[in-house]
């Protein structure tokens, strides 16, 4: 028998506001709060993911930091699984996952690109891209950016001590449609991204002809060289 328990890994990001900055004892070129976290897949209000407490078959979460940050290595033992700093940039953070020792699973590892820009071009000067240590950085809005996957942890054949406990644990069920989720996606923001591909597309398929065209301009060359090497 194959049980899964849904899962969310990512991050949200917030820019710092500048009382935040005055009162913090952050560096004086961060830019953003932010916090990386393996929660259950099913929302609270408000709040990505965390409706269910999901240590009964997690034990450890490591949180595997950009070396830039103090012990870089963050262990966290018991829910909530997350680490909150601040900062200047985005990197890979490594998530590795320990099960609780009953369930005899190996520990599995994640990768998620900690995110706090919006990814879209449109969202505002300046570039997102171009942020820099000290350089001002594109402002988040109120509801902050959010990078999150779905994702479910399978156990096969899972032990029986352990089949017990996640029975008596059942995740809660999704909503058809996240209500909860702030509006990331918006209709808006659709359009511009189909803007953006019907663009991308044009100039890939004027790159093409260009090319074509070189080819062909080529081959001329080649064959007549060809013909004089003949002779
Ligand atoms: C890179 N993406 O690969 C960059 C690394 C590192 C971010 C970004 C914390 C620094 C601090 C911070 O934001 N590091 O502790 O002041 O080169």
């Amino acid at each position: 028998i194959s049980i899964f328990r849904p899962i969310v890994y990512g991050n949200c990001a917030f820019t710092l506001t500048p009382e935040e900055k005055e009162k913090g004892s952050m560096a004086p070129d961060h830019t953003h709060r932010w916090t990386v976290a393996v929660r259950s897949a099913a929302s609270l209000p408000g709040e990505v993911g965390g409706a269910d407490d999901i240590s009964h078959f997690i034990k450890r979460v490591t949180f595997k930091l950009h070396e830039t940050y103090p012990n870089p290595n963050r262990n966290v033992d018991k829910p909530p699984f997350e680490v909150s700093e601040t900062g200047w940039g985005e990197f890979e953070v490594q998530i590795r996952i320990f099960f609780v020792p009953e369930s005899g699973e190996k520990p599995i590892t994640f990768y998620h690109h900690l995110k706090l820009h919006p990814w879209s071009a449109t969202a505002g000067p300046p570039e997102p891209t171009l942020a820099q240590p000290g350089a001002p950085a594109a402002p988040t809005g109120p509801l902050g950016v959010h990078a999150w996957q779905y994702d479910e942890v399978v156990f096969n054949d899972p032990f029986q001590a352990f089949l017990n406990v996640l029975m008596q644990h059942p995740p809660t069920p999704l909503p058809r449609v996240n209500v909860q989720a702030p509006p990331e996606f918006t209709t808006t923001m659709e359009r511009d991204e189909s803007e953006r591909i019907d663009d991308a597309r044009r100039k890939v398929y004027e790159e093409v002809e260009r090319i074509r065209e070189l080819i062909v301009e080529r081959e001329k060359v080649l064959q007549r060289l060809r013909q004089e090497t003949a002779q």
